[in-house]
């Protein structure tokens, strides 16, 4: 069995992706520098069948070790800082973890010649927003945010290692994930554990921006797939093809946990909010074979089913969010 080297495997996706891979007889090398949003805890359950490293991928020196040692056949990099809130209070550590990071990765590719496949863990928001239609994955990338912005530049930086240093990489774009072990940061863990604790749900305008919605554990499948079956040097989205407006989905989490209306606050807007996400997923689904399995009402059920008896791990993170958002928004 091939191994694979997961960089932010302790992440929302990168743990539903180990979680997967072991299952699958995977050998399975996890790298994560645990940082505020990393827990070990979303991969305790297959600890004793992997080999994990502390370390953050910005560490050239400890990077090199990690893969000259463990020499993986297929490296995938979920590592990186992920919240678009956070990204706009504070820029500089999105560029670093998630350019410089990546590019200390790639640049270790380089180095090692086991290496049969780089998957790159980007996102729909590099191609910023779409009001009607969808993105195919030859539109150019238009990003908005510092996060969309430092997610962009490093598929740029892919592109140019793919064509003048022949690494073999793919790069991966997935919608919105949802699903079990989300950091409570996240619009639905957020709405969801703030309603556990009877608070309001705070949807950011008017609740009208529309996103598109993949259960995890299906784009854990989906990034398996491609990083098995893929073309070197190609990219791919990964969407479910469900979009909801926010407040269609708040308003789906208000019935299921039997509460109402008055449960909700509408906040002030998010500066450069993108308005809506598309994806367009002709291509995964005529050359990997791949579509989403898991309906939204059906994650919604089990997500909300996970929040309640997983209640004290989302309450652990509880205080840290409450001090980001009245440090980033006063409330
Ligand atoms: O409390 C909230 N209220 C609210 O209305 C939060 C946290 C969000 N929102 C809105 C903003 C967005 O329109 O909900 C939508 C979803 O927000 P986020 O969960 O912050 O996700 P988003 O900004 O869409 O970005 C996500 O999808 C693409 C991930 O955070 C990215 O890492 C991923 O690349």
């Amino acid at each position: 069995m091939k191994k694979i080297l997961v960089t932010g495997g302790c992440g929302f996706i990168g743990s539903a992706f180990v979680r997967l891979t072991v299952q699958r007889g995977f050998k399975i090398v996890v790298v994560d520098c645990l940082d505020y949003a990393g827990d070990f805890e979303r991969i305790c359950q297959v600890k004793s069948r992997i080999c994990f490293y502390k370390t953050d991928i910005c560490n050239r020196s400890k990077i090199e070790s990690i893969f000259r040692k463990e020499k993986p056949s297929l490296v995938i990099n979920f590592a990186a800082q992920t919240h678009v809130d956070r990204s706009i209070k504070d820029p500089l550590v999105f560029t670093n973890t998630n350019v410089v990071g990546t590019q200390v990765l790639l640049d270790t590719c380089r180095k090692i010649n086991t290496l049969e496949r780089f998957v790159q863990i980007s996102t729909d928001e590099v191609y910023g927003d779409i009001l009607e239609g969808e993105f195919n994955e030859t539109f150019a990338l238009n990003p908005s945010s510092p996060y969309s912005a430092s997610k962009a530049s490093a598929d740029l930086l892919i592109k140019a290692y793919i064509r003048t240093f022949q690494i073999p990489a793919i790069i991966i774009r997935p919608c919105n994930n949802y699903g079990p072990w989300q950091y409570p940061e996240k619009f639905i863990p957020r709405a969801i554990l703030y309603l556990m604790l009877n608070r309001k749900v705070q949807v950011y305008a008017q609740g009208k921006n529309i996103r598109e919605w993949l259960f995890v554990d299906d784009c854990a499948e989906g990034i398996l797939e491609i990083a098995l079956k893929a073309k070197i040097g190609e990219v791919y989205n990964l969407g479910s093809g469900f979009e909801a407006q926010n407040i269609e989905v708040v308003r789906k989490i208000l019935s299921l946990m039997d509460k109402d209306q008055s449960d909700i606050e509408f906040v002030r807007d998010r500066p450069g909010h993108d308005f809506r996400y598309k994806l367009n997923t002709d291509k995964v689904r005529r050359e990997i074979g791949w579509q989403a399995k898991v309906s939204f009402e059906d994650g919604l059920k089990q997500t909300i089913i996970w929040c309640k008896e997983h209640k004290n791990w989302l309450v652990k993170k509880y205080q840290n969010i409450e001090r980001f958002y009245q440090r980033c928004y006063g409330r």
